[in-house]
């Protein structure tokens, strides 16, 4: 039911009815009543005095009452358990039932948490740490950090000194704690009807099984491991197995080409790496032996030969006699670790050590390594899995997400399993056989929190609701989001037709960089906004700066960044501390700049308006691209720079760059009301499916194809996948066009990267849009490449103007 609301002041009141003005822990239960039941000023007084304080200025409008954020002028409220308004104009309070359980139930009880959080972290989280196993506890600085460049190298430490393994508290805690007989993991084959399930006492004996054998064959403590493994349950066996004896794990996504393993491995110079002979995704069987075999011939070209192949024989999949082997180096996983004791000794190691390796797109060609340490990452994935999703002990958890992206590393194996919860792990893809599958699952497992992808909600939304509502779907209390802003249709189909309007969302704004949730519903405290990522989680204080670094209050946008650390921050890039501190800690010094926009409104809410990048030096939003680019060059360390705009209603944007090679740009604006909105990355990183590319990348894949003379790469709007890739290519003079040709192009790009950073769109390009000083104008690629050919801007500055009509005259071809 849509409760109409002339006025956007929404009212806070107990379960008796009346008007509870303390907005106590008991009158949580939040409901919204009608306009004729609104509160009167003296009672939003009590209610300033009650929320007011000075850490967290930004939620103080609260006081106000929600009212609406960016373009939303007029909010219309409901409580969960009745259908949301079809407008944009809702604010959806969670139920008197839900908060009455959850672990944070009010909006006053999540301020004194983080209140407390922020100005004593040292007792908040040694408080939570201590609910952990260590064997040693850490010394007398429960952190330390500086995140100032101005003051020396960048550093963050947490609970250094203490002695762990992340291992024997995401297992042997809880076998010891009396749940070895419950179900640790559900598995769920490709196929309908093909599963299987580990309990917590049976999943540590195969971790161990699996340690035992790496240590046999000489892995030890800080040796890097590389896992290229599909969703199989031994994929976080393996990660298990890693930590357990304080290898460094590095698992690669098993959507990436060979040549993209082969440059992971020759970084990290693995000995031994974990695959499978092949996968069925969907009615497809990808062999991935074949692609390892390809990484490991290349990288021994390049160096780096990796001793042993150990390689799981997943027989649903394809046979042995049809996997390819190379005896001496490869090993069948099956012919040896059922051989190994089924226990196996912690390596205890400090909260310092490294504990995985995890590569994510930057605005180069080369990826980031990015490295967690121990103990932080653990105390800090446990907590934000714990309260994000209300999670409660007899929950059955279902996170989507791949192992080999940092959601299936934070949200399937470590935070879950550290709260001994109950995962599901699905090998196969969503629409198989149908749009239904994942509501099969669901009530197969009787799932309750599923966590997922906006990419895969707008792609089920397509489909008739049918695949979905002829599936009961009781089970389910709690739905969460990741990996890119999602848009308010999608979020209301999720909420109204998956969750029947019964589960709140948790959208979870966070990043390989983060380690775990940064901004995040907590789903009983917070009325939500559909498309915010709501409030801060504990410890965590996000600002939003200006192009100079200054700190915005209040309702604004600008560059997302945040204030001191967190336990689950990432240290270092691996190999490359410098890039590290020039990416993320030089563009605003004194904070960890995100590459992401943001807007803020009054209410306090976050809005992430989209990616900027990995940003250096400012200049101001009115600075048009041409004058930046040619101002940019001028830098005698500058070797090229490309520029591009971007649209949006209450935003600027801005270039910067300088320290270094990498050039940038940043999208920004604020709303009035201070809800975060991610609305996705703008520049030369795009966000496919939720995946970072860089444009950088896909283009090198590009030029590598014989009949390639140049490429650029933009990212254009896509109906599910968020972003698309549209590359503008540029053949070697004589070579004509076909639709072969353009099929190579895309085979280069899958072989090169992986299949998830295939073009959508390849338009041929006689020539491209450059300045006088050869740089590439992006800002005209990106018009073209979403047909708004009014607003092409000045193309004056090119040196060949004419490029345009003709890359226009080719748009169809
Ligand atoms: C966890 C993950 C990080 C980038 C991030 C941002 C985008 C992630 C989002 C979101 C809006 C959300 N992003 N979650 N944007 N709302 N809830 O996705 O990590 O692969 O490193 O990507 O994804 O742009 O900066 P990662």
């Amino acid at each position: 039911m849509k409760i109409a609301s002339s006025s956007p002041i929404l009212t806070v009141v107990s379960s008796s009815g009346s008007l509870d003005p303390k907005i106590s822990g008991s009158s949580l239960g939040s409901r919204i009543l009608p306009s004729t039941q609104r509160s009167s000023p003296s009672d939003n007084l009590l209610l300033r005095r009650t929320m007011s304080s000075n850490y967290l200025r930004h939620v103080e409008s609260m006081s106000q009452l929600p009212s609406g954020a960016g373009k939303i002028s007029q909010l219309n409220a409901v409580v969960l358990g009745e259908s949301l308004a079809s407008e944009e104009n809702d604010l959806i309070f969670p139920s008197k039932e839900f908060s009455g359980q959850a672990l944070v139930s009010s909006p006053q009880q999540y301020m004194e948490m983080h209140k407390r959080s922020v100005e004593d972290p040292a007792g908040f989280w040694s408080d939570i740490a201590s609910e952990f196993y260590w064997k040693q506890k850490w010394g007398d600085q429960v952190f330390s950090e500086n995140l100032d460049v101005r003051k020396g190298p960048i550093r963050i430490e947490w609970f250094k000194r203490g002695i762990t393994n992340i291992c024997y508290n995401c297992l042997d805690k809880n076998v010891e704690a009396g749940l070895g007989d419950k179900i640790a993991m559900y598995w769920e084959g490709n196929e309908i009807g093909v599963d299987a399930s580990l309990t917590y006492s049976e999943l540590l004996q195969q971790v161990c099984q699996l340690a035992n054998y790496l240590k046999d064959i000489g892995v030890k403590k800080g040796d890097a491991v590389v896992i290229y493994l599909p969703m199989l349950m031994e994929l976080p066996i393996a990660m298990l197995a890693c930590a357990r004896i304080g290898a460094v794990h590095s698992v690669v996504f098993a959507g990436f080409s060979a040549d993209s393993l082969a440059q992971r491995i020759v970084d990290c110079k693995p000995k031994v790496i974990l695959t499978c002979n092949a996968v069925k995704r969907g009615p497809k069987t990808i062999n991935l032996k074949a692609i390892v075999d390809a990484a490991l011939d290349q990288s021994s070209k390049d160096g780096v030969s990796v001793d042993v192949c150990l390689t799981y024989e997943n027989s649903s999949a394809t046979t042995r006699e049809n996997t390819k082997w190379q005896n001496g180096r490869d090993v069948w996983w099956q012919d040896v670790i059922p051989k190994y004791p089924t226990s196996c000794e912690v390596e205890w190691v400090d909260a310092e050590d490294p504990l995985f390796l995890l590569y994510t797109s930057g605005s180069t060609g080369k990826p980031k390594g990015v490295l967690h340490t121990t103990g932080g990452y653990m105390i800090y994935t446990a907590t934000t899995f714990e309260y994000a999703f209300d999670y409660k002990p007899t929950d059955v958890y279902w996170c989507t997400a791949d192992c080999g992206w940092i959601t299936g590393h934070s949200y399937v194996t470590y935070g879950p399993m550290l709260n001994g919860a109950t995962v599901v792990v699905f090998e196969g893809a969503p629409n198989y056989p149908d749009s239904g599958r994942c509501w099969d699952i669901v009530d197969k497992y009787k799932i309750s929190i599923f966590y997922t992808a906006p990419t895969l909600v707008r792609s089920l939304m397509r489909d008739d609701d049918k695949f979905v509502t002829r599936y009961s779907r009781k089970s389910l209390r709690v739905l969460g989001s990741v990996g890119e802003p999602i848009n308010p249709s999608a979020w209301r189909w999720f909420f109204n037709v998956v969750g029947d309007s019964r589960c709140p969302i948790s959208d979870t704004w966070w990043q390989t960089e983060t380690g775990g949730f940064m901004i995040t519903p907590l789903p009983g405290a917070w009325p939500q906004k559909p498309g915010s990522a709501t409030f801060p989680f504990f410890g965590v204080q996000p600002v939003i700066v200006d192009e100079k670094g200054n700190e915005i209050e209040g309702e604004c946008s600008g560059y997302l960044c945040v204030k001191g650390s967190w336990p689950g921050a990432f240290r270092t890039l691996f190999g490359d501390h410098e890039r590290y501190e020039t990416t993320y800690f030089k563009p605003f010094a004194g904070y960890y700049f995100s590459g992401d926009g943001c807007s803020r409104d009054k209410d306090g809410y976050y809005w992430l308006t989209g990616r900027v990048d990995d940003v250096i030096n400012v200049s101001g939003h009115r600075i048009g691209t041409a004058e930046v680019e040619s101002a940019l060059v001028l830098h005698p360390q500058c070797a090229e720079a490309a520029v591009v705009g971007i649209d949006h209603e209450v935003c600027g944007l801005t270039m910067h760059k300088l320290l270094g090679y990498e050039a940038h740009l940043i999208l920004y604006s604020r709303d009035k009301d201070g809800y975060y909105w991610l609305t996705g990355r703008v520049d030369d990183v795009i966000n496919v499916s939720g995946h970072r590319i860089g444009t950088a990348e896909v283009e090198s894949a590009l030029v590598l194809h014989p009949q390639c003379a140049e490429a650029a790469v933009v990212g254009i709007d896509h109906e599910v996948k968020g972003q698309g890739i549209y590359a503008f290519v540029t053949l070697l003079e004589g070579v004509p066009y076909s639709e072969e040709l353009r099929k190579s192009l895309v085979l280069m790009v899958r072989n090169q990267i992986g299949a998830f950073a295939a073009p959508d769109r390849i338009h041929w390009a006689p020539g491209l849009p450059k300045t006088r000083s050869g740089k590439i104008m992006r800002r005209i690629l990106r018009k073209i490449a979403s047909r708004q050919l009014e607003e092409l801007g000045d193309i004056s500055t090119l040196a060949d103007p004419s490029v345009v009509d003709q890359l226009i005259a080719l748009a169809d071809v």
